[in-house]
């Protein structure tokens, strides 16, 4: 009896003495102290040897014992179990939330937005319209004679069904039905994809995306056009660019006129983007045709307008230092995720 105290009151100090360091040593602590073959355990088991007037104090011995080295397990497992820096075992609430990945914008997306937004302050609002289109709306109101070139199989998807339809070559189908509803004055751009029949290359895509301008009224004349279209370069390349403009032909247009700027890359010194002409070519622009605005309803007699179209790809290939049109549309992740965050 008197050895079993002792043996009681050892073990009660090394509990008292363990820092309490790790769930492995935990466990270990566990089974040594409070398992099945434990030290616990094994005590009662003595209770039978005891002689029969002291069975009552070494019980309350051997109780107080009990409770001890179950407390000592308890705090020993809350505090490794606590959350807290390195515990990973529970979340802490204390972090900060973890931030919501965001998509991001299309560099196409990004350009035409800021394209839009230009002529917008300009007055302009935004219109669109079909990509399958009649032979009427994508040619035949624009002025493009029966057997005009860009009317060919070999530029033009045409629908199998349907002779008359077609996957549109240009985003003036859109312009023409603005028109034929008759709403004047008329001031519009017109943004979209299009379609047409070429090899797929690193510079040039069966399909790709435009935004065309149109403005009609009483007395617009080619003034409001240069000065319009100076407007949208300046804010878009800043107020130093140069603008010039060479004569031209569209079917639409009358006269026509395609506008360069000044090379953003070299500035005149000259590489391979000018062609070291120190000019670069940005958009196709006129006069709308008497016939277009007569095909439309409109009288040309009393209303004038100007057009103009431009490419998004190419200054976007640019502007964002790319080198190959296909990443446009090949949705690779890896590409995509590095322009703006979609806010
Ligand atoms: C280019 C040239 C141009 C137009 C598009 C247009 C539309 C109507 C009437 C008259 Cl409905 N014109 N659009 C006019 C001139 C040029 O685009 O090089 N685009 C990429």
């Amino acid at each position: 009896m008197e050895q079993l105290l002792r043996q009681i009151e050892n073990y009660r100090n090394e509990i008292e003495s363990i820092v309490p360091n790790g769930a492995e040593a935990l466990e270990a602590y566990r089974i040594k102290f409070l398992g099945t073959k434990g030290i616990v355990k094994s005590l009662f088991t003595e209770i039978k040897n005891v002689p029969a007037d002291k069975k009552k104090e070494f019980g309350l011995v051997l109780n107080e014992f009990k409770q001890l080295a179950e407390a000592k397990y308890e705090s020993w497992k809350s505090q490794a179990t606590e959350s807290g820096p390195g515990d990973k075992s529970k979340p802490d609430l204390t972090l900060p939330a973890d931030t919501a990945p965001l998509g991001s914008r299309h560099p196409i997306s990004l350009m035409r937005n800021n394209i839009i937004a230009i002529f917008q302050r300009l007055g302009f609002s935004v219109a669109e319209g079909p990509e399958i289109e009649d032979d009427w709306h994508n040619f035949t109101a624009l002025n493009l004679p029966e057997h005009h070139p860009a009317r060919d199989m070999q530029d033009t998807f045409y629908i199998h069904q349907n002779p008359d339809w077609l996957l549109r070559t240009h985003t003036s189908n859109i312009q023409i039905r603005e028109m034929e509803k008759g709403v004047l004055p008329l001031r519009i751009v017109c943004p979209g994809r299009v379609y047409r029949n070429e090899t797929i290359s690193a510079r040039s895509h069966c399909f790709f995306h435009q935004i065309e301008g149109l403005y009609i009224d009483e007395n617009v004349s080619f003034a409001d056009l240069k000065q319009t279209l100076y407007y949208f370069v300046q804010e878009m390349y800043g107020t130093d660019v140069k603008i010039r403009f060479r004569p031209s032909y569209f079917p639409f247009t009358e006269p026509s006129a395609e506008m360069d700027i000044n090379c953003q890359i070299c500035n005149g010194a000259g590489c391979t983007v000018c062609k070291h002409t120190g000019w670069v070519e940005i958009l196709g622009c006129g006069m709308v045709h008497p016939k277009v605005l007569s095909n439309c309803g409109i009288d040309p007699e009393k209303y004038t307008g100007f057009a103009f179209g431009m490419g998004i790809e190419r200054p976007a290939l640019l502007k964002y230092g790319i080198n190959d049109i296909r990443l446009f549309s090949e949705n690779d992740i890896r590409f995509l995720k590095q322009f703006t965050p979609a806010i």
